[in-house]
Formats: structure tokens, sequence, C-alpha cells
């Protein structure tokens, strides 16, 4: 439904909804976005962000920072490395764009990137999550591409509490992106990847049925039935972030894809204990296939 709020207009008049869903913030004269450190009065947010079609996003500020760096020298980019700045260097929250752990912290930073978008009147853009996850049946270091997001009970929903009210969202990524970084995924050597079902928890230990957190109630039996019939419902890993994250871009109008690597299989263990090394390669698997991607739609390759 298009609303008269925060829409606008193509050149043939034909209306088109804004990325944002938000009738009250036509009504605001400034948008402090806190968390980045960045404000519709103090930043010209058109002028920094209006030509950006591409977004990624992850967990952990170092590994977006190498991120910035490799994408940076793939697309060949002008001026030094070391120039590489964190634009959200105000606030030690957020770097642009690392969203931290879980559900929480990143729809925190989802309703402001998604407000950045808008106020910097950004057009056509796709945002990926590059992150980790555990597998479900899949040997370490492959790369999930996600297909639904999928809640603890493997439904694709995502349950948002608004006012004393459960509000439930679709949790579908945009499946051209998928079928488009599954097919590209096949011309990187060493980038084993599979689409598929991924499980969103909001723990890292109960939640993802761990037998080594400071709490279990479960058998190990019990843990390997859920994990079995996790798998039965296509669930190929699982990670803390990819239901908020698909739920907010389908309302938002924003084409998003969900891209992480598995650091081990949960029906081999729980936990990590490969080494750092070989976990630093693992992560740079989901850069390298959203970098390919990226250089595809630009006509680099
Ligand atoms: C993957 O890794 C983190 C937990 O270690 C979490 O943010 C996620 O989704
Ligand atoms: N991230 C998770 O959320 N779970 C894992 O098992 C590994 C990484």
């Amino acid at each position: 439904r298009v609303t008269l709020q925060n829409t606008w207009r193509t050149v043939t008049g034909q209306a088109r909804e804004e990325y944002v869903k938000n009738p009250h913030l036509d009504t605001m004269n400034e948008d402090i976005l806190y968390h980045f450190s960045l404000s519709t009065k103090t930043h010209d947010l058109p002028q920094m962000f209006g030509d950006v079609k591409f977004v990624c996003v992850g967990g952990s500020a170092n590994r977006m920072r190498i991120f910035a760096e490799f994408i940076h020298e793939q697309l060949e980019l002008p001026g030094d490395l070391a120039d590489i700045k964190d634009i959200c260097e105000g606030t030690d929250r957020y770097s642009m764009y690392k969203h931290g752990m879980g559900v929480p912290s990143i729809s925190i930073m989802l309703h402001e990137l998604i407000k950045l978008l808008y106020h910097a009147r950004c057009r056509d853009v796709i945002i990926f999550r590059i992150g980790t996850s555990g597998g479900v049946g899949l040997p370490a270091g492959t790369v999930v591409i996600t297909d639904k997001a999928v809640d603890s009970f493997f439904r694709p929903q995502f349950e948002q509490v608004v006012l004393d009210k459960v509000i439930i969202r679709n949790t579908e990524l945009d499946k051209d992106v998928a079928q488009e970084l599954l097919q590209y995924s096949t011309e990187l050597p060493e980038t084993p990847t599979v689409i598929g079902n991924t499980m969103c928890t909001h723990d890292f230990y109960e939640g993802q049925g761990r037998l080594d957190g400071a709490l279990c109630t479960f058998s190990t039996e019990e843990k390997f039935e859920y994990l079995r019939k996790a798998s039965e419902a296509g669930v190929k890993n699982i990670e803390m972030e990819s239901t908020v994250f698909a739920a907010m871009c389908r309302v938002c109008n924003l084409k998003a894809a969900v891209v992480c690597v598995t650091l081990l299989n949960r029906f081999e263990g729980d936990q990590i204990s490969t080494p750092h090394c070989v976990l630093t390669e693992y992560q740079q698997r989901p850069q390298r296939l959203v970098a390919h991607f990226i250089k595809k739609r630009l006509g680099l390759l």
C-alpha cells in the first residue's frame, strides 16, 4: 500500500514507496541518528551517502574494517587504505557498519541505517548481512546464503513487541539476489556455498541447543533431536540477527540478503575450537562472495 507520507515520484509521476514507513518522520525538522553520531541538521546526508547502492553490515568492528579495506581494493577505489575512516567515529556504539550481536543490537542499527538511506535519498539499494554462524550438518567453512530466516520454531517470521501487542512480520529475503549470489559462488575458488534456511535465536548457548553454557536444562539426546528437526525444516545454519534483518528490510522495501559462513558443524560439537587463522580465512568467504556480486553488478567483471 502506498500512503501519502514517505512516497516519492518517478519521472513518469508514478508514486514509489520510500524506505521508511513512519508518518511521524515528516513532521520532524531534525532527525538525530544518535547511534551513528549523524544528524540531518549537522550533516549533508544526500551529499555524503546519496550515491550508495550497496550496504554491507556485519557484527564485528574488526571484521568490517577488514572488509572495508578489501572492498576498497577490489573496486579499485581512489585513495589510500589508511585513509578509510569510520564515519561514525563520534560514537563507540557502532562503526559504519558494524551491528554488534543479536536482534536488539542490529535492529537499532537498521532503524537508523534505513532512515539514513531515506534522508540521503538513496534508490535501488541492496543490503547484505555478512556474518558467522553454526552449521547444521555442513562442514565448517561452508557459506550459507539464506533463503528464509526462521525463528526457533522454524517459522519464517519475526515477532516484534510494539506497545503491548505482538506484531508478526514475514522474513522472506530477496529470491533473485539469493540466486544470483549462488550462481556467482560457483565462480569462486574455495568458497563452498549452499542456499537454505537460517535459524535466528536470541541466545548463543541455551537458545542454540548448546550443552556448554553456564546453564543447560536438556540432555545430549534432546539437543540432537532439536538439531535434526531443524535440519528437516531446511535449516542450514544458526545465527542471531537474520529474522529481524529480513523482516525490517522487507517492510521497508529494501532488497536484502544474508550470507554467513559456518564456523563449526553443530552435529559435531558446540565449542569453536578451530584455530584463529582458519576462522579468519572462513570469515573472508562471505566477503569474497559479496564483493564478487558487487563487482558483477557494477560491470567490473
Ligand atoms: C553470529 O555470531 C555471533 C555470536 O557469536 C552472533 O552475532 C551471530 O549472529
Ligand atoms: N554464531 C552463532 O550464532 N552460532 C554459532 O554457532 C557460531 C557463530
